[in-house]
């Protein structure tokens, strides 16, 4: 069964959909239930989507109907029976905000809508999880033109940045002529490229900017040049005024070194450090975060480092990029 006839066959019969995605959402898992909860609304049913916050100011612009809600501002009560729960950008309610698994318990029907590899679903047949499609708006773009629908500028809107997002504007293998073909119907719709584009690269502080440049002045590289990494730190973060969901692409600046194959960041969040790897597609990082304990892509992937307290970071960064060093020798034999 296609990806889309899984989709219609879970939506069959059902009246009320709520949406979420994965804790501290980004503009994959936002673009991609804004633009498959207005798509359910104009096949009439009652859907909704429902994240951890409430969006961003930076990212209403993908919202103009309000469809997000803030698990604080949702009132259950008030929208009734739920049939299904769609989980975009993740496959493990695990990476739901917790305040909601309870909910999700009650109406004990989730279907995943995700692009990420998912070892931990026992039933993969009934979820629509595309490990190859770029980003989860690229599968929502699929499901939504398969579902007969006819893109329109607010659906396309949010789609864009999703894609724009996870592929960081178009740079990583996973972006096929199929990503290229949805981008076309998509913007054929009207939208202009640039509104999405500022919409999540411009649009910042001058604070932004000056911890943009702090940061990118402590670059290191391995004597190879292959391995590069920037260290940021909440402290830092906060001294620049900056939101920690902001300084996402701040690694990508990484890529644009002669010999680089993967680039990191150190982001010391006090109790643990978030290790982010991108890829320029030489080397696997999702199997190199997966051997620190993490997973992801190909071409962008995480790990979580439990930090003791009073731990030398610099020394912890060291060796963590020395272990790298040997397990991506391992990974290219
Ligand atoms: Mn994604």
């Amino acid at each position: 069964m296609s990806i889309v006839d899984r989709f219609k066959s879970r939506i069959q019969g059902i009246k009320s959909v709520v949406f979420t995605t994965h804790v501290i959402p980004d503009a994959d898992g936002i673009g991609s239930e804004i633009a498959l909860c207005m798509a359910l609304r104009k096949l009439g049913i009652k859907a909704v989507c429902v994240n951890d916050e409430p969006l961003p100011q930076r990212y209403r612009y993908m919202d103009p109907d309000q469809v997000i809600f803030g698990v604080d501002e949702f009132e259950a009560q008030v929208f009734g029976e739920i049939d299904l729960w769609v989980v975009v950008d993740t496959n493990t309610v695990d990476r739901v905000c917790p305040a909601l698994h309870q909910l999700i318990k009650k109406t004990n029907n989730v279907l995943f809508v995700d692009h990420h590899p998912a070892p931990h679903v026992k039933d993969l047949h009934s979820h629509c999880i595309d490990t190859t499609a770029a980003a989860t708006g690229q599968l929502a773009g699929e499901i939504i033109q398969g579902l007969g629908l006819t893109f329109d500028a607010k659906l396309a809107l949010p789609l864009y940045t999703a894609i724009i997002i996870d592929t960081s504007s178009f740079r990583y293998p996973s972006v096929t002529a199929k990503t290229h073909h949805l981008v076309g119907d998509l913007l054929a719709t009207g939208i202009a490229p640039g509104v999405a584009y500022n919409g999540i690269y411009g649009a910042k502080k001058i604070e932004h900017m000056h911890l943009l440049g702090t940061i990118l002045s402590t670059t290191m590289c391995t004597p190879s040049g292959e391995i590069a990494w920037i260290h940021l730190s909440k402290n830092l973060i906060k001294r620049f005024d900056s939101d920690v969901e902001d300084t996402h692409a701040f690694i990508n600046h990484l890529l644009i070194l002669d010999n680089i194959k993967v680039a990191c960041m150190f982001r010391d969040d006090g109790d643990s450090i978030k290790v982010s790897f991108r890829s320029n597609g030489a080397w696997d990082v999702g199997l190199l975060a997966r051997k620190f304990g993490g997973g992801g892509h190909s071409h962008s992937a995480a790990t979580v480092i439990v930090k003791n307290e009073n731990e030398n970071v610099d020394l912890l960064i060291r060796q963590t990029v020395d272990k790298m060093t040997e397990y991506l020798s391992e990974i290219k034999c």
